[in-house]
């Protein structure tokens, strides 16, 4: 009978024991071992009615409060065992590689738009601005654009139906509207309403009915600049465009050249070209060997614009030019097609 109630005890002891360590897993192999149909304990509790009365009224109890102990030590264990996963599950592994948020950021048109932006204030230029939905009067005629300049040509002007009238003796220059297509419009509203001396950059949109290539969009950005004084040069012109371009790329001994071109609201115009940014002139692939890059027009506001703009004629003189932002960064930053900047693709937007 001792012998019972120390098996029993023995029992519990090993069972406190092996209880302690371990997993879920392995502690329902333990209440099979311990308390199932075959176990050490189940079979004394069966044999119980082999014995004495006597017998039975000492060992029943022993085995029954055997059975509750290691019911209570495999139930405790089991709630440590389900609190810590659920710890686990809030754990924060501190040194696990982080996840990379990424945050948005200004698309690179803007980019170096404040670049030029920077650029040119610290030269002494305010930043103006003019309306992208302009009159035709504001758009080309105060410009000097002759009425039959191709520019006009629907191919050319995304011309907005309101007022448009093509009857000569009823249509209104100042009524028909058309998103502008250059900054050039900006020119005449400043000077509408300023005085020289004063220089000015003018960034923006513009808008032209072109088919989209890799160097041509229907939507890009021009930035304008105009300088107006007594005595404005094309000296002027050559020195702050070479400071510009210098800063604006990197390479102080960067150079600038001219040829002469036409555009109806400068005179004399010019086509602008720089040292290729790549090769420094000696010629390569992206300059096509010529070792010059071409920028965009230029030239002496011609009198005429002046006039329109409510200045006298031949009081002022000053400089203006007109350069595609797209193509500058492209330039800059080695983009090889301009419809990317548009087309929203987020493995390019993140290059830069
Ligand atoms: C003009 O728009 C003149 N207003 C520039 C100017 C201003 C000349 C002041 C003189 C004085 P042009 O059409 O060449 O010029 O355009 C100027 C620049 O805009 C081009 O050199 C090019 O860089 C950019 N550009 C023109 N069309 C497009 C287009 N469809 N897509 C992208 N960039 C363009």
């Amino acid at each position: 009978m001792t012998n019972i109630s120390g098996k029993i005890k023995e029992l519990v002891k090993t069972a406190k024991k092996e209880v302690a360590v371990g997993d879920l897993e392995r502690l329902e192999k333990l209440r099979v071992k311990f308390l199932g149909r075959k176990s050490e304990l189940t079979k004394i509790l069966k044999s119980l009615k082999d014995l004495s009365v006597e017998e039975k009224k000492k060992i029943g109890p022993v085995a029954n409060e055997a059975r509750i102990k290691i019911n209570e030590l495999i139930e405790t264990k089991k709630e440590e065992l389900l609190a810590e996963i659920d710890r686990q599950k809030n754990w924060i592994d501190v040194t696990a590689p982080g996840k990379k948020k990424y945050l948005g950021k200004l698309n690179l048109i803007s980019q170096v738009q404040r670049e030029i932006e920077e650029i040119f204030t610290k030269m002494g230029f305010e930043i103006a601005d003019g309306p992208e939905i302009e009159d035709e009067w504001h758009n080309f005629s105060a410009l000097n654009v002759p009425k039959d300049h191709p520019a006009r040509d629907m191919q050319d002007t995304f011309w907005l139906e309101s007022g448009n009238s093509q009857d000569e003796a009823e249509h209104n220059e100042r009524k028909t509207f058309l998103p502008r297509t250059h900054t050039s419009n900006a020119q005449i509203r400043y000077m509408e309403t300023h005085q020289p001396p004063f220089k000015i950059i003018v960034p923006g949109r513009c808008f032209r009915n072109e088919a989209s290539d890799s160097t041509h969009e229907h939507t890009f950005h021009q930035f304008e600049a105009l300088v107006v004084g007594d005595d404005i040069s094309v000296a002027n012109f050559k020195d702050i465009a070479q400071k510009f371009f210098a800063k604006f790329f990197g390479i102080e001994d960067l150079k600038v050249r001219l040829r002469p071109s036409y555009f109806p609201f400068t005179e004399p115009s010019f086509e602008f070209d720089i040292s290729c940014t790549v090769c420094g002139g000696d010629g390569c692939k992206a300059c096509k060997g010529g070792g010059w890059l071409e920028i965009g027009g230029a030239g002496m506001v011609n009198q005429r614009v002046f006039e329109a703009s409510g200045y006298s004629k031949d009081k002022y003189q000053g400089f203006a030019w007109g350069f595609g932002l797209e193509r500058l960064a492209m330039m800059k930053y080695q983009v090889d097609d301009i419809r990317l900047f548009a087309d929203g693709d987020l493995r390019f937007v993140r290059q830069f």
